[in-house]
């Protein structure tokens, strides 16, 4: 399927992002984990700029992508989380401005955290799931450089993450195109209107936490409180 991307521009607040009304899906994870690979693998195309030293720009890269007949939406690569200082589990102001993204610019930006595969259950990963939980409300997670496990490796990571994350965790390499199409399917999805969203009192989703209650319940994370109780799905 063809698909065409292009680079929008690099974001530092909130007012840098587009309102345009497209979907916005927003890759999130730490520095190093696969990023911007991974978007160079879905669009096929070397757009994002991948590198081997981490954590220097603080910038959030936005894309604008579309694939076959889908509308086009936005990809935004954020900042590796873990090396803002102070709070927010690491998050940076971007982030926060991206992934709280106000109704009137579009609808909200779905998140998809990255994890490596080889390391499963990261405190700082499990950190940024519980924010995510918090902060957004359509999100996945990926497990990022499979083809670097072997077998045995790879199912017993694969488990270790499902429970992890209480959430099913879809596999993919940049380097070998697993997992692609079905990241593309969990795009799509994520994308997809709710179905409980189309009675016309919900026909506006819920506001997405604003970005004061994001960083609140981002700094009571820090505060090693407990995180709120799972929604039942
Ligand atoms: N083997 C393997 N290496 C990967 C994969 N994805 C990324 N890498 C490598 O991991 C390093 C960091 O990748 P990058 O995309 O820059 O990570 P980012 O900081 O999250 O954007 C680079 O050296 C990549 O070549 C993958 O799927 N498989
Ligand atoms: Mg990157």
């Amino acid at each position: 399927m063809k698909v065409e991307a292009s680079f929008l521009r690099s974001a530092a607040s909130a007012g840098d992002l587009p309102r345009d009304g497209l979907a916005a899906i927003a890759l999130v994870g730490r520095s190093n984990v696969g990023k911007s690979s991974l978007i160079n693998a879905l669009v096929r195309q070397r757009l994002a700029r991948t590198s081997g030293a981490p954590g220097k720009t603080r910038l959030a890269n936005v894309y604008r992508v579309a694939r076959g007949q889908s509308p086009a939406m936005y990809v935004i690569d954020l900042p590796g989380f873990g090396y803002a200082r102070g709070g927010n589990a690491g998050f940076d102001e971007i982030a926060q401005a991206v992934l709280g993204r106000e109704e009137q610019d579009g609808p909200a930006t779905a998140a998809i955290l990255l994890v490596d595969s080889r390391h499963p259950g990261l405190a700082r990963d499990t950190e940024a799931w519980r924010w995510l939980q918090t902060a957004v409300e359509r999100r996945a997670v990926v497990a990022t450089k499979i083809d670097k496990l072997t077998r045995g490796e790879r199912i017993r990571a694969m488990g270790q993450l499902e429970s992890v994350f209480e959430h099913p965790v879809l596999p993919v390499s940049a380097v070998t195109g697993e997992g692609l199409d079905e990241l593309w399917k969990l795009i799509d999805n994520l994308n997809r209107p709710r179905p409980n969203s189309s009675s016309p009192s919900r026909l506006r989703r819920p506001p997405p936490p604003s970005r004061a209650a994001a960083a609140a319940a981002a700094t009571a994370l820090e505060k090693k409180t407990r995180p709120p109780r799972r929604r039942k799905r």
